[in-house]
């Protein structure tokens, strides 16, 4: 099997100190640092997404979303955490760059040449995606849906995610949809 390990969203904004700070949310770095180490050592691929959003766009509460400003194209805020080590190789997806969409799943994003992660994961052959970053509640959740959608297991890295928690039980309950979507879950 062909595997393939998803960073999501691991950046400033994100992290403490960000303007959408996910608690504890840094503590993913270094655990996603070991896994991607592991993976290109295996063979297998890394992607990273980020976040990627215009000045207006309406995700953002000013224009009608429910979100601070975060990750605005090209801000430190949108940069990835300075202690996340991505491999030589690395492909880096954007999503959230469209005005009217919140961009939440890593199957929106594309590469600067407009290349698709499911085009990414189809021409490399995987059939296994692991999966880690922020947020647990949103951007991995509908990442992990959309894996299993198009028929990927989908594994994830529970000790490699955090969540937003608007509400204090929103990453146990995603959790829980993404197993009942048929995703596997792995403590490391
Ligand atoms: C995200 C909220 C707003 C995420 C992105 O990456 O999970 N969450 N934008
Ligand atoms: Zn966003």
């Amino acid at each position: 099997v062909a595997k393939a390990l998803i960073v999501v969203d691991v950046q400033n904004d994100f992290c403490p100190g960000g303007t959408l700070a996910v608690p504890e949310g840094d503590a993913v770095v270094d655990v996603l640092n070991a896994y991607a180490r592991d993976f290109v050592a295996a063979g297998a691929i890394v992607v990273a997404t980020r976040d990627w959003h215009p000045t207006d766009t309406r995700h953002f509460q000013q224009f009608g979303g429910i979100w601070p400003v975060h990750c605005v194209q090209d801000t430190p805020g949108a940069a990835f955490h300075p202690n996340l080590t991505l491999p030589e190789g690395t492909l880096v997806l954007s999503k959230g760059a469209h005005p009217e969409a919140d961009g939440y799943s890593g199957f929106e994003a594309r590469t600067a040449e407009g290349v698709s992660l499911l085009e990414i994961l189809q021409k490399r052959g995987v059939s296994d995606v692991y999966v880690g970053g922020l947020a647990t509640d949103y951007c991995v959740k509908a990442t992990v849906l959309d894996a299993r959608k198009n028929g990927f297991r989908a594994v994830l890295l529970r000790n490699a995610v955090r969540g937003v928690n608007l509400q204090p039980w929103d990453s146990e309950q995603a959790i829980a949809a993404m197993v009942q979507a048929g995703a596997d879950v792995s403590d490391g």
